[in-house]
């Protein structure tokens, strides 16, 4: 799928499923570039992108403050949230080989405290990502029927801090969202997903942009630090980051 603009189908593919991938955004060069900067980091400050770590990357590593404000990142989101955007935290979703780590059913916009639901999370994919090494999972349409009960399960493998669980999810329903390296998918913030662990010999990465949101967008429930990645910020709702 070429990201030259987006075609009405795609447009309408979003909107009916909740999600749309995958969408080409960087080459193979440019890829290589972020596996070398992940492993410098590593060989750094070992701890330094374990556990909740794993958070805001891109206040710290230029590359990956280059990928949050990717024109062509932020072309395909522009379509849904609007000219208008910042962006809010992001997360490097990191799983070892053979790994028992996984992320159960979730909603993102349940727990995010913005209002109205003007956001959209981008997912980049680093590695090959497919069913063997843990990549999402969504539940088509899911996002048209308003934010689900989720259980707290504090399961110990659960990568999501309170293990917090959608039950109930038809199996028959669910597409994986195979992506290659530079490849990226985006999902709506009521959309159903979750991921499996990682059962392959080899690292998989994801790095996700949680979420771009509107500048019409509020906090509720707590605070929201943001970068303007594109138009303007007439409301100044939340506080802006070099
Ligand atoms: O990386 C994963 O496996 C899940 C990520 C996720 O749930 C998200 O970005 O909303």
């Amino acid at each position: 799928m070429k990201n030259d603009g987006l075609t009405a189908n795609q447009l309408k593919e979003y909107n009916e499923k909740g999600y749309l991938a995958p969408i080409d955004i960087l080459s193979s060069e440019e890829v290589k570039k972020i596996r070398v900067e992940i492993e410098s980091i590593e060989k750094k400050w070992p701890d330094q992108i374990n556990g909740l770590n794993r958070n805001n990357i891109h206040y710290y590593s230029p590359i990956f403050d280059q990928i949050v404000h990717n024109s062509k990142i932020v072309d395909v989101v522009e379509n849904f949230i609007g000219h208008n955007i910042l962006s809010a935290r992001t997360v490097l979703f990191l799983k070892e080989p053979e790994n028992k780590g996984f992320i159960s059913w979730h909603q993102d916009g349940i727990y995010q405290g913005w209002k109205p639901y003007n956001s959209i999370t981008a997912w980049l994919a680093i590695t090959d990502v497919n069913e063997e090494n843990g990549c999402m999972k969504m539940w088509p349409g899911s996002h048209k029927d308003n934010f689900k009960k989720h259980k707290d399960t504090f399961d110990e493998d659960n990568l999501l801090t309170r293990g917090q669980t959608i039950e109930n999810v038809p199996a028959k329903d669910i597409i994986p969202i195979i992506l290659k390296p530079g490849q990226l998918s985006i999902h709506h913030p009521m959309t159903v997903h979750g991921s499996g662990p990682n059962l392959s010999k080899s690292r998989r990465i994801g790095f996700a942009i949680q979420s771009y949101i509107g500048t019409n967008v509020e906090q509720i429930l707590g605070k929201t630090y943001v970068q303007q990645v594109r138009g303007k910020d007439d409301f100044k709702y939340h506080e802006h980051t070099p």
